[in-house]
């Protein structure tokens, strides 16, 4: 793995330190990047390790038991990078405690951050986002699941799907209507999975497996102490999160990218062919030469979108948009190029190469699909440009 990119200005010495503890744990936890065995299994080990490591504690703040005061980009940024180089599952189990919990992190009451992160970084609670709904993916503000207060309890009711870690998680970041129905009616719950009225009513297949299902509530009724923020936040709690995370999953495309890139230039530089190797063929150069420009260039900005977070302190929403859109893309199109120089081997069920040319795909859909994005970057620089910060 090109570790030089952690030299680049973003980063402190502490985020240096920090990738190569993780590198180190990483090479020796995870040699075969394709698991085997049941995935809800496979992911509460992995939940298991990477908390006795300490890596979780990444996921929380201070205050609740985390590594540092406040959730830090650039270390989620660099750990999701490093995982994802070396085991998907690794970086997924990760991700969602971090994406669950981070409702809790932002806007939680001390109460409930006290009540749940200490355990999400120890590994002893499992955390999920409950955003999408069969007709509100994309649009997240059509979601029609409600939450009716009668007193000081929520009564909800409504579909969730496209849940990661659907059916072992030990608790739900929930978005439910409470006032009206436009964006500024939703509103952010905590719920316990074991909540009655609860069920996970579908578990489903992904092409890059994880655990992942739908949630149907039927009035499953939550004290109100379990609301995050204020009546009507709701919306704005979901998307100042995604802004955080969506950087993170350029992140992880970035580690897929440079596991692909790696395994293209073994591959190239030991394959016989037409008297010299497939490295030496002028057309696999172009390749390579591609390969490594797009992970650069993702390196670039989504160290630039995390290090605006924490170092400017500033709003990343568009910054973090451009770091996912373009991150995704470009792994994708390096992971498919290293399919290309595998030959039939890069389809081959089992296959690293393989592997990764599942696991790459959900990335350009979940957590805001390209196409949103484009959207949000959209958005954001006609505001500048009718702000005049850009003129
Ligand atoms: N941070 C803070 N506030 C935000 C925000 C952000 N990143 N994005 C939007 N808001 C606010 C807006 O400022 C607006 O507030 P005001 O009415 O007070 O001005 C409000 O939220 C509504 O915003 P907007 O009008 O842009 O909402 P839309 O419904 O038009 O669209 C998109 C918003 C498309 C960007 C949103 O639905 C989205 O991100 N969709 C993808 C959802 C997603 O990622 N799903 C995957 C779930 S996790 S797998």
């Amino acid at each position: 793995m090109d570790d030089t990119l952690f030299d680049l200005p973003f980063f402190e010495d502490s985020h240096r330190e920090l990738a190569r503890e993780l590198t180190t744990w990483a090479r020796d936890n995870y040699r075969d990047r394709v698991h085997r065995g049941n995935v809800d299994d496979v992911c509460r080990a992995r939940i298991a390790a990477l908390a006795q490591a300490g890596w979780l504690r990444y996921c929380v703040p201070g205050n609740a038991g985390g590594a540092l005061a406040k959730l830090d980009s650039r270390s989620l940024c660099l750990i999701r990078q490093i995982l994802s180089y070396h085991d998907g599952l690794a970086d997924f189990s990760f991700a969602m405690q971090g994406l669950g919990s981070g409702p809790l992190s932002l806007f939680g009451s001390a109460e409930l951050q006290a009540q749940y992160l200490p355990d999400v970084a120890q590994g002893r609670l499992i955390a999920a986002f409950a955003l999408s709904e069969p007709d509100a993916g994309s649009d997240a503000a059509a979601m029609t699941t409600r939450a009716v207060r009668h007193g000081d309890k929520y009564h909800l009711h409504g579909i969730k799907t496209w849940i990661s870690n659907a059916g072992i998680a030990d608790f739900y970041t929930v978005f439910a209507r409470t006032e009206n129905d436009a964006v500024d009616g939703v509103t952010a719950f905590v719920v316990n999975a074991n909540t009655p009225g609860l069920t996970v009513s579908e578990r489903f297949e992904v092409c890059a497996p994880h655990p992942i299902g739908t949630l149907t509530f039927d009035d499953c009724v939550i004290d109100a102490s379990q609301r995050l923020g204020e009546p009507g936040q709701g919306f704005k709690v979901a998307m100042q999160t995604l802004d955080v995370f969506r950087a993170s999953v350029g992140a992880t495309a970035l580690g897929f990218a440079q596991a692909a890139a790696d395994m293209a230039m073994d591959r190239a530089q030991q394959r016989p062919m037409f008297g010299a190797t497939l490295a030496d063929q002028q057309i696999t150069q172009a390749a390579i030469g591609d390969m490594h420009t797009d992970i650069h260039a993702s390196a670039l900005l989504i160290y630039r979108a995390a290090w605006q977070r924490d170092v400017l302190g500033q709003r990343t929403t568009k910054s973090a948009a451009m770091a996912k859109m373009f991150a995704t893309e470009a792994a994708q199109k390096v992971i498919d190029r290293n399919v290309q120089i595998h030959g039939g081997l890069g389809v081959k069920v089992g296959h690293p190469a393989e592997m990764l040319y599942r696991e790459i795909r959900a990335l350009r859909i979940y957590e805001g699909a390209t196409e949103i994005q484009q959207v949000v970057i959209a958005r954001e620089t006609m505001r500048e440009h009718a702000r005049g910060d850009n003129t």
